[in-house]
């Protein structure tokens, strides 16, 4: 606690060299001064044409944690660093997040909440914004560090260690966890919470959680601290032993594969992958983070690869001897579980900025930023000779592909899905012709908006990307809920946009309320509810593993389901909405949504049992004893698929 010299006014400088203000003030004064270069070379003076301000502004919501403190530095600020009130703290930080990976990771949101309840709704978002790598600035409340007037209201009580609070909670899901317990640790943590949220191998969630009373108590801060700062995002190049090795990988390869993901896009690399493939030949299947890298139409475009992949890219993937996977975590949908290419026969070279990535599943590692060692590698590998039988394979299982998208998506009442079966249509209609609706009713620049249920898989395998920018699906985490939230964030950062939400009925319950603060803010989204009446995906996935449905769907639950009326819902919330009985109802009422000014939500009744099914498999465990014939079964096929995994 800093005693000397009191000063009546909230600013008055002590000596030329310092400033007095709140621990609060000097936060807030401190993100003010933070500025990112597009440039990624670090210009000399702050607000120049290629730089923005890094902290594009506040989502709050307000309690006696953080009221009184944090609350009076940003009413100060609002010039400089907007605030925006949410509805759910989870909510705000959802959208807080996908505001980031919209800006590919160079803008960044700030969130505050309450001490307690306010503070630890905002963890799964933490765990969110950790498991996809994308940068978020919490500043939770936290009870007193002074201790005197313990316990307060929502502090949890740790019998036997007083330091432990609620907000110790976001350590395991934050990059970088600070408790600010006296004003001046302000000066040291700030600038390493700036570095964690813009490295990109660290980068990711970064809490500061701030006591009440050290959030009110002054001190006499450096006046160099709040300086501006222009920020850019480091651009490694490869090391020459790595980039050696994968070049000669690459030069012997008759049958390569790219999978880029999520990497590629932070790095800004999406244009230098679309070369580099041409001038290669190399076929460029997507993981869901790295989906829209190339435009769907590019020639060497394949599409999605792994469990919710297309049938070309999985067969790609088997069929490739090199495999050059750019800015991935290769998690296990991507990989089905290690079993999509892991081939005797088969390299795996990993470009990734991070080593811990890069030294993943035995690969040969190649540590760099994506832009840069694609760069590098186009320029070593000028003489390879790519191979036009494979180049013209991959066309051909692409456009195979393509036909299938076509039935698949096509209205079933149309003249394209007449010719199908009638035995394989359904009454009510599919995911995928909903998305090939919304596809139909799309604009080449609008963005499309998922994380969870049955649609993230259809949009991996069916959504026809236009390029960088307008798929946004969050997989990582796969949060239900984060879905309006984060169409929210998007918009934010892409106000030129149309911004379309696609999400399930078991999603929009678990948190719809951002809706609200979207008319609130008079940032438009358009909403497509699809409602199968329950969690659809995990009932098929508990028949898939040999059970019958239970405690899934609403049928398979207690005595009456209610029909919910999301329309009306959506409609008390403030936005325009109707429920459609077709899909060709569904495509006029997207027409009359991309007219309105506020945020629209559109309600069609789907079938829960259908999916697109690409052959894939994915590991989820199967009991070895069971009384249930199916479970049985289920092991048993199980027990076969594990022998594929190599390791
Ligand atoms: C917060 C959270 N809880 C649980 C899950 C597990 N889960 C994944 S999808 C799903 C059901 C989603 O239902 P809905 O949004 O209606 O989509 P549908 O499967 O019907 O397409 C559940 C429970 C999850 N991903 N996230
Ligand atoms: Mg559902």
């Amino acid at each position: 606690m800093n005693q000397a010299t009191p000063q009546s006014g909230q600013q008055n400088t002590v000596a030329a060299s310092t400033i007095r203000l709140t621990m609060s003030q000097a936060l807030v004064k401190f993100l003010c001064a933070q500025f990112i270069s597009h440039d990624s070379v670090a210009d000399s003076n702050a607000g120049s044409a290629q730089t923005e301000p890094l902290f594009a502004g506040v989502f709050a919501i307000f309690g006696h944690g953080n009221v009184a403190g944090i609350g009076e530095a940003l009413f100060a600020a609002q010039s400089k660093l907007p605030t925006y009130r949410a509805h759910n703290e989870q909510g705000m930080a959802h959208a807080a997040i996908a505001y980031a990976k919209a800006q590919q990771r160079r803008r960044i949101m700030v969130c505050t909440s309450s001490v307690g309840p306010g503070a630890t709704n905002m963890v799964t978002a933490a765990a969110l914004a950790h498991a996809n790598r994308l940068p978020l600035l919490l500043l939770p409340g936290d009870h007193f560090a002074n201790r005197t007037p313990d316990p307060v209201l929502q502090q949890i009580e740790h019998f036997g260690n007083p330091m432990i609070a609620a907000t110790d909670c976001f350590q395991p899901v934050s990059r970088y966890f600070d408790r600010i317990n006296r004003p001046e640790q302000l000066i040291h943590s700030l600038p390493v919470a700036v570095q964690t949220l813009l490295d990109p191998v660290n980068c990711g969630p970064v809490t500061l959680a701030l006591p009440q009373d050290v959030q009110a108590e002054a001190f006499d801060y450096p006046v160099s601290l709040f300086e501006p700062r222009i920020h850019y995002i480091r651009r490694p190049a490869a090391e020459p032993r790595e980039l050696a090795a994968a070049v000669a990988l690459l030069k012997q390869a008759k049958k390569p594969l790219i999978i880029a993901g999520g990497g590629v896009h932070y790095s800004q690399a999406c244009a230098a992958l679309s070369q580099f493939a041409s001038s290669q030949g190399i076929p460029v299947a997507e993981t869901q983070a790295g989906k829209g890298a190339l435009a769907w139409t590019h020639p060497f475009a394949v599409g999605g690869i792994g469990v919710t992949g297309s049938a070309a890219a999985n067969l790609l993937a088997q069929e490739a001897d090199v495999i050059l996977a750019i800015g991935t975590r290769l998690q296990d949908f991507t990989t089905q579980s290690r079993t999509a290419f892991a081939g005797a026969h088969q390299r795996l070279i990993q470009l990734n900025i991070g080593s811990f990535d890069a030294g993943k599943h035995h690969a040969l590692p190649l540590v760099g930023d994506a832009a840069t060692v694609l760069a590098q590698l186009q320029d070593a590998l000028a003489d390879r000779q790519s191979d036009p039988a494979w180049s013209a394979r991959a066309a051909l299982l692409d456009h195979q592909w393509q036909q299938q998208y076509e039935r698949l998506t096509a209205d079933p009442l149309s003249s394209l899905a007449e010719a199908t079966p009638s035995s394989s249509r359904q009454q009510l209609p599919s995911d995928a012709q909903v998305l090939g609706a919304v596809k139909r009713q799309s604009a080449a620049t609008d963005v499309v908006v998922c994380a969870a249920g049955g649609l993230p898989g259809e949009l991996h395998k069916l959504w026809r990307a236009e390029g960088p920018g307008t798929y946004h699906v969050e997989y990582g985490f796969s949060c239900m809920g984060y879905e309006i939230a984060g169409a929210l964030g998007v918009k934010m950062a892409s106000p030129s946009r149309e911004v379309f939400v696609v999400v399930g009925d078991g999603s929009y319950l678990m948190l719809n309320s951002e809706l609200a603060t979207s008319v609130m803010l008079g940032q438009k989204i358009t909403v497509v509810l699809l409602d199968n009446r329950g969690f659809g995906c995990i009932n098929r996935l508990q028949r898939g593993t040999g059970n019958a449905g239970f405690n899934n769907l609403l049928e398979d639950c207690h005595g009456d389901a209610p029909d919910i009326d999301f329309a009306a819902h959506a409609k008390a919330l403030g936005a325009q909405s109707e429920r459609v009985g077709s899909i060709a109802a569904l495509e006029a009422a997207l027409q009359r949504a991309r007219q309105s000014k506020r945020s629209y939500l559109i309600e069609i009744k789907t079938d829960p049992l259908t999916s697109t099914d690409n052959g894939s498999w994915w590991d989820v465990a199967i009991p070895q004893v069971s009384a249930l014939p199916g479970v049985q079964a289920a092991h048993a096929s199980y027990s076969e698929q594990k022998k594929q995994q190599p390791y």
